[in-house]
């Protein structure tokens, strides 16, 4: 178990978090080493079946993102939900979601989360609560709060988690969602995922709110904007933001400073990013920033490299079975979609 320092301030709008010493062990780090690597794997995969032609439509990676995702979620139960957008793979595995049926639906396999109806972009299980990627950019937002709102009125104990950009932050339905969220102390945590960018445009070039915890204080709502690649900062900070939302004092808004090392979507050749600030962004991988932590710590190479042989054989193979599932059969293609009493009725 990871203890946290419950360091946040809890009113503060426009802060960078002052981190306190971690109880953490090596140990704990290295189980969350794995998942950093479990993730970037899974989207290797992804990109190169993409590239090959295997992947309907077009797959948005999460890579240098995924300390956002494995330390979000490292915190949560079965029972809280999660609500993701267009760049969702990361957050679907950190919920739990099984890797072979999250593959096989981005593959468009019969035997993929949503049976290969849906894609990178419409992954949902609700077994384990990841109530839904979305590619509606910002549409996730109401949709969370409705689930904190159920949990709220049903007193379940559970809290609605939302994984968001910079750039959904332009939507009208963020100021909204914030808005109710805040008045009606809704069990809910919204991430921000800030690298920068909406699709290939710059923040800078988009708003003049540079942070997007500033958003959050005209509606009450707590808020930290922290180093998003940090997996040890994300981990400590969302461990404190949880606390306060499950705890019934309202929604926390978690600003994760974010890089994203590959393109918008794969196959875009980001000829709007200098080659300098793309070697800048590769000195932020949270990968390696956690390797060299847990190297400083005593832990050797070798163990290192035993874990990623070891994470590397295991996506393989769950990737392998994907691959080899079949697609779903052109007749069942209305099963699953409606509800529909007449469709059941047979009409
Ligand atoms: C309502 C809506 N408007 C526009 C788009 C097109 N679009 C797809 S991704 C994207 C940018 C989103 O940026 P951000 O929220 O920062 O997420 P990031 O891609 O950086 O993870 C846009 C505008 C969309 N999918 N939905
Ligand atoms: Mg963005």
């Amino acid at each position: 178990m990871i203890k946290t320092s419950g360091a946040l301030t809890p009113r503060s709008h426009f802060y960078w978090i002052t981190l306190v010493q971690s109880s953490a062990k090596p140990a704990d780090w290295k189980t969350l080493l794995a998942q950093l690597w479990r993730i970037r794997l899974f989207e290797g995969h992804v990109q190169r079946l993409a590239a090959g032609g295997e992947v309907p439509g077009f797959p948005h990676l999460s890579t240098g993102q995924e300390a956002v995702a494995v330390g979000v979620c490292a915190h949560l139960t079965q029972n809280d939900v999660v609500f993701t957008g267009h760049r969702g793979h990361g957050h679907s595995l950190a919920k739990g979601c099984n890797l072979t049926a999250t593959m096989a639906e981005i593959l468009g396999r019969d035997t993929g989360l949503c049976r290969g109806r849906g894609g990178s972009m419409h992954l949902v299980d609700a077994g384990c609560g990841m109530l839904g990627a979305t590619g509606v950019v910002a549409g996730n937002l109401p949709l969370a709060a409705g689930a904190a709102w159920a949990a709220q009125a049903r007193q379940t104990g559970a809290i609605s988690v939302v994984f968001f950009g910079d750039g959904a932050t332009g939507a009208g339905v963020f100021h909204e969602t914030l808005n109710l969220a805040g008045l009606w102390k809704l069990p809910l945590l919204l991430v921000c995922e800030n690298n920068g960018y909406a699709e290939f445009t710059s923040r800078a070039e988009h708003s003049d709110v540079a942070k997007v915890s500033a958003f959050a204080a005209p509606y009450s709502i707590p808020s930290a904007t922290i180093d998003g690649n940090d997996l040890i900062a994300v981990h400590q900070s969302a461990a404190s933001a949880i606390e306060h939302v499950r705890r019934g004092d309202g929604p926390y808004l978690l600003e994760c400073m974010t890089v994203r090392l590959a393109g918008h979507y794969v196959g875009d050749q980001q000829q709007y990013r200098s080659k300098e600030e793309l070697a800048e962004a590769l000195k932020k991988c949270p990968i390696e920033r956690l390797k060299s932590y847990l190297l400083s710590q005593g832990v050797t190479d070798d163990e290192l490299m035993a874990i990623a042989d070891q994470i590397k054989q295991e996506v393989q193979r769950d990737v392998d079975a994907a691959r080899a599932a079949a697609a779903p059969d052109p007749a069942s293609f209305a099963e699953g979609v409606y509800a529909s009493p007449l469709l059941a009725a047979g009409c």
